[in-house]
Formats: structure tokens, sequence, C-alpha cells
């Protein structure tokens, strides 16, 4: 496929110019670095190598800019097509070196020739992630409206045709080559009484057992929690214990999400992340951030200590050798006032200091604290690790695949964006708020 403004001018040699004259300080840090892990018996190149070959899905949804319930402003030369999302989507991975996959949301993104769409992620070098079912909002072509309800709503027509849209969300997902389907309702009530809120949630796991027999065996079915938003009294599947119980009714498929914009401020994420790791039921991570509510932030940019403390327990648990403990790892933010790519290359960078800091926990340290009940050192122990700036680590890991030593440098060198905005029409329309 010719596509003219393809991310050709975000290509290996640029990269390699651009990482020419940050090399030799490069290695003077990463030395002085590797020196003082030594000193506590960790070897660096183990922890570079594991952050080289971490990975976290782009949202399609996430390169556009995003808005509020009160506005929208986009930015320049945003995409106007999925195939302009997989090529702003290339320029991140090019950069990071780790967003080799890209999440699809329909039908927002629904390709009219699947399989053009995935020859041309092929020759970006990009897979395809899970698939985003979208029965919260209407479509023209739907006879009936969510307005109410999708998969639990009360009429068993309107359960259908959401039924099938995942189903068809399915059968997208096998011809693009994904292996999961994500699934969040908005279904849920704003008022004591609008709904009967145990009919509501056994009509949930009706309607999903119909969609989970139609998942292909080597796919997993993620189920989405969130605990207010569009339904400000109720949701129906409002926290990862109703999320739980589904999966557990359903199937060994069935897993869940953990969104950690999705839980009330203060929540203990990390507890929850290690209870499904138990139930080995984490299926993956929204990962984002956030101040207040479901805010959709940059992840990191708000509590790096409790992205910190979510991957410290991830890393507990490899350690640990959980069985059956391979969750999937997606962004879903949305990005109001800056230039998105550049907020989902900061995002993906954060991911991996929060991993390679958990990866430097002294375990056997922190099992000893622990079982002598010594709280102060067991906490220290903790701090110690994420305190340590790892960003060497992370510069050497994306240098050692060819990626950009400092990517928003090299973005922001790379002329990029204002090719796409003299290429790529305006936006139709700017109103629409919330992705
Ligand atoms: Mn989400």
């Amino acid at each position: 496929m010719n596509r003219p403004n393809g991310p050709a001018r975000v290509n290996a040699a640029f990269i390699s110019e651009a990482n020419a004259p940050l090399l030799r300080d490069l290695q003077a840090d990463y030395a002085a670095l590797g020196s003082r892990l030594a000193r506590d018996g960790v070897e660096i190149d183990r922890i570079t190598d594991a952050v080289a070959h971490f990975a976290v899905a782009l949202p399609s949804w996430g390169v556009g800019t995003g808005g509020t319930r009160f506005a929208r402003f986009p930015g320049p030369g945003e995409p106007a097509s999925v195939f302009d999302k997989m090529d702003d989507c290339a320029v991140v991975h090019r950069l990071t070196g780790a967003t080799p996959a890209v999440s699809l949301h329909f039908p927002w993104d629904k390709p009219s020739d699947a399989k053009a769409l995935k020859d041309y992620a092929d020759t970006l070098g990009l897979r395809f992630d899970a698939v985003n079912s979208n029965t919260f909002q209407d479509r023209p072509e739907n006879p009936h409206s969510y307005k109410f309800g999708s998969l639990t709503h009360t009429d068993p027509a309107v359960r259908a045709q959401a039924i099938e849209h995942n189903l068809d969300c399915i059968s997208l997902g096998r011809e693009l080559g994904s292996k999961a389907l994500t699934v969040w309702i908005a279904d849920g009530a704003n008022f004591p009484g609008q709904q009967h809120m145990a009919r509501a949630f056994e009509r949930y796991l009706e309607s999903v057992a119909k969609i989970y027999v139609a998942l292909p065996d080597n796919w997993n079915m993620l189920l989405e929690h969130k605990f207010y938003e569009p339904a400000f009294y109720a949701t129906v599947i409002q926290d990862w214990g109703s999320s739980l119980m589904a999966a557990r009714e359903l199937g060994p498929k069935a897993r869940c999400l953990v969104d950690l914009g999705h839980h009330a401020p203060n929540v203990n994420i990390e507890m929850i992340v290690c209870r499904l790791i138990h139930a080995r039921r984490l299926g993956g991570f929204h990962f984002n951030d956030s101040k207040y509510g479901d805010d959709d932030l940059d992840a990191g940019s708000i509590h790096p200590y409790r992205l910190f403390l979510i991957f410290n327990e991830l890393a507990d648990a490899q350690w640990r050798n959980v069985s059956d403990f391979h969750p999937a790892h997606m962004l879903d933010q949305s990005h109001n006032v800056t230039d998105p790519i550049e907020s989902l290359v900061s995002s993906a960078g954060e991911l991996q200091r929060a991993w390679a800091q958990a990866l430097l926990v002294d375990r056997e340290a922190l099992a000893g604290f622990q079982e002598s009940n010594d709280a102060l050192m067991a906490s220290q122990t903790l701090k110690r690790a994420f305190t340590t700036d790892v960003s060497p680590i992370l510069a050497q890991a994306r240098n050692s695949i060819g990626a950009a030593i400092d990517p928003l440098a090299a973005y922001r060198s790379s002329g990029y964006r204002k090719a796409c905005a003299e290429s790529r029409p305006l936006p139709r329309r700017a109103g629409s708020g919330i992705v």
C-alpha cells in the first residue's frame, strides 16, 4: 500500500544519527550505575535485557487528541484513519522499541478490508493486541439504543445486538491476529431503584456467556471493571469482585483487566493485582494515571510510587514462578493538552522505569524483613529500588534494540508532526469529548 504520509522520516538511519552524539555520555552513565548496582550484587545487563524485552500495547484511540465532557481541542496533524493511527503507533514503537502492538476499538477502527490493514501493520512491524468492543455509544446503523444499557439491558433485542457486536469484534480480531477481546460496558444506573441490581448482573452473565463460547481456544476475554461513569449511582461491573465472579463463572479464558483509573481514590490497586494473581485471573492492565477519578492521565505522571508498587507485585509473581501468569500490558490514556505521540513515548518509558525499579528489589532481603516483622527495613528495601535512577538502563535498553536514546528529543527534531499537519485533513468536528 502506498502511504505517502507513512512514518518514513522516523527510520533506523534517523534514529542512529540522533543517537550518535549521546553515546559517550550514555556509556559513562551506564558504567557508573553498573558499578553502583554491582555493589548490591545486581548485574545491570540482566535488568537492561529485561527492560529491552518489555512491551506495552498502544491504544489506537490514544494517538488522537482526547477531550473531556466539556470540549475537545484537536491538535495538528491528527490521524484521520486507522492507517494514520498505525503510522503514529509505528513512530512511537521506532522511538521506544517498547510498543510493538496496537489495541483497536470497534467500530471506531473497523477496517473495510481487514487483510489490507493486517498487511499494512506487517510492513510497519506492528501486530494487534486485544480488540475492544464498544456498546456504550449508539451508531446510526444500529436499530437499538444503548441509552439504558447493552449486555444487561432489560430488552433481549438490545442485548442480542450488543452480543452480536462482540461476536463481530472476535471475527475481525481473528483476521487481524488478535488474541483477546476486551469488554467494558457502561451499563448501570443513575438512581437508586432504577435498575434491579441482581437481575442486571444475571443478564450480564448470560450475555457474556454467549460471547465466551465464540472465543477461539487461544484467546482470552478481558473483563474490564470501572466503579462509576457514565452510570453515577451503580455500575454493573463496578469492581474487581464483580469482575472475578464473572470470570470464574465463564471459564478459564475469562480474565480480569485492571485499568488503573477505574478505582476510587486511595484504593490499594497493588493489593487487587496481588489477589487476581492468586486467583490466576489477572488478564492484563490498562495503564494510565489519575488524581481524582478516571482521569486517563499519562502513566507515572501523578503516582509513580503506586505504579512501582504494582510492578513490584508483577516482579514478585515472576520471582515466585507463579503458574499461568502472563498479563497483557496496554496503555489507556486520553491526551488533551499534549502531542499524543509524546505522551505515549513518555508513558512507555515510565512503565519500563517502574519495571526496572521493581526488578531491582532485593527480594531475599525483603522476605527476611517481612519474616522478622521489620516494617521499617522492609519499606526501605522497596524505597531503595524505587529511588534508584534507572534512566541509563532505559536509554541503554533502547539503544541496544535500535530505538532512540532520547526518544522525545529525537521525535521533536524529526518534524513528523509538522509533516502530518500538512498532509492530513483537518478534523471534521471539534466537539466530541471523552475517548
Ligand atoms: Mn480502560
